[in-house]
């Protein structure tokens, strides 16, 4: 299977700002993102709308920046595989976007969304993945959680309506995070979600985006989080970067923390045949200038090869294989009957599968 790599526009197009300082790498124009992306080996992008066209353009302007986009996306052969909107950075939606406690606002991010839909949909993506940037609380006091989440179940619905209206072949996602920019956000990890789903009009045409970082900040297991999007046959699609586990949002390039997440995470996307595209999301450092960006793209790509090498070198191993055939043997009635008397309990060799694993991704076997 030929893999589709994939970066988030924002991501090479971030500019090494944090909460602390100011930004420390110049602004890189939206088109020449995709000719850098298609430049190092990359063959999809995700988008905000608002990372091409700023909100309020009016549409002769937003539909020149698309036919620009368009173009620059058919001379380097680089798609356009899903779109969100950014709903975090205006000042607007400081109280969250379809939680808002204004009506006003929550009807203002419905249009906003709709309006990105619709660049989405000229842009070719066959996913709109929203995470909901603010829609979240840090006083629990000012909203029921209850009314959020039904605030978000209506929002959900017109937007899913709005796509099956305008006929656009666009599934819609959510994408979990726990906390950050809010205290706490509502749809929080992807068991959370994929509850919430089921509360849809039609869950069916909702799925599920994980981000690694995002299990990590939640202290989940990220591998973990992916199968249940997976056992639920709901992974539109995936972010995967780095994060030490409870801190703030690190955005770490894929590979620069948790080695072992990052492979048992591939393990599961290459063994599943998931055929989605392997998107990044992550952050250069600060420390990066212009140039280091594509440092930065190479990095999380090879990461991503060398784990799936790594997966294939895992699969292949005699003793690796002999271990997990054992541990298959005793999956079955006959040796159970053949148990020892007194019903011993079985010792299982998983203090060398786990340094197996040591040994392979480190190389030394
Ligand atoms: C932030 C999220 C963010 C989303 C993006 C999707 O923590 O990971 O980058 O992935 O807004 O549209
Ligand atoms: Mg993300």
């Amino acid at each position: 299977m030929k893999r589709t790599f994939s970066f988030g526009l924002w991501t090479i197009m971030h500019r090494g700002g944090d909460p602390f300082g100011a930004p420390t790498r110049g602004p890189r124009d939206p088109l020449d993102a995709i000719s850098g992306l298609a430049a190092h080996g990359v063959q999809a992008f995700e988008l905000h709308a608002e990372d091409l066209i700023p909100w309020g353009s009016r549409l002769a302007e937003r539909d020149d920046l698309i036919r620009k986009a368009r173009r620059r996306m058919e001379d380097t052969g680089v798609v356009c595989v899903a779109c969100g909107s950014d709903m975090f950075v205006d000042p607007v939606f400081k109280d969250g976007g379809m939680v808002s406690n204004e009506a006003r606002v929550r009807s203002l991010a419905i249009e906003r969304y709709t309006a990105a839909i619709d660049v989405g949909h000229l842009l070719g993506a066959p996913l709109f993945n929203i995470w909901g940037g603010r829609d979240g609380a840090e006083v629990d006091a000012g909203r029921s959680p209850i009314d959020a989440l039904k605030r978000l179940r209506d929002g959900f619905n017109a937007l899913a309506d709005y796509i099956a209206r305008q006929g656009y072949a666009m599934r819609l996602s959510i994408e979990p995070k726990p906390n950050e920019p809010r205290g706490d956000l509502y749809l929080s990890t992807v068991g959370h979600v994929l509850g919430f789903i089921a509360t849809l009009d039609h869950p069916e045409r909702v799925g599920v985006v994980p981000e690694l970082a995002h299990a990590a900040l939640a202290g989940l297991n990220p591998a973990h989080e992916v199968a249940h999007a997976l056992y639920a046959g709901k992974l539109f699609g995936i972010h995967l970067n780095a994060q030490r586990p409870l801190r703030f949002d690190q955005d770490l390039r894929f590979g620069g923390a948790n080695l072992k997440d990052g492979f048992f995470v591939v393990k599961l996307l290459e063994e599943e045949d998931w055929p989605g595209p392997r998107t990044f999301d992550a952050r250069p450092y600060r420390t990066t200038d212009e140039q280091g960006v594509w440092v930065f793209v190479e990095g999380c790509i090879r990461a991503y090869q060398i784990l799936a090498e790594k997966v294939r070198q895992f699969r292949d191993d005699p003793e690796v294989r002999q271990i997990l055939q054992d541990i298959k043997r005793w999956d079955t009635a006959e040796v159970d009957e053949a148990a020892e008397p007194g019903g011993a309990p079985r010792v299982f060799p998983y203090e060398r599968l786990d340094h197996l694993v040591l040994e392979i991704l480190m190389g030394t076997r």
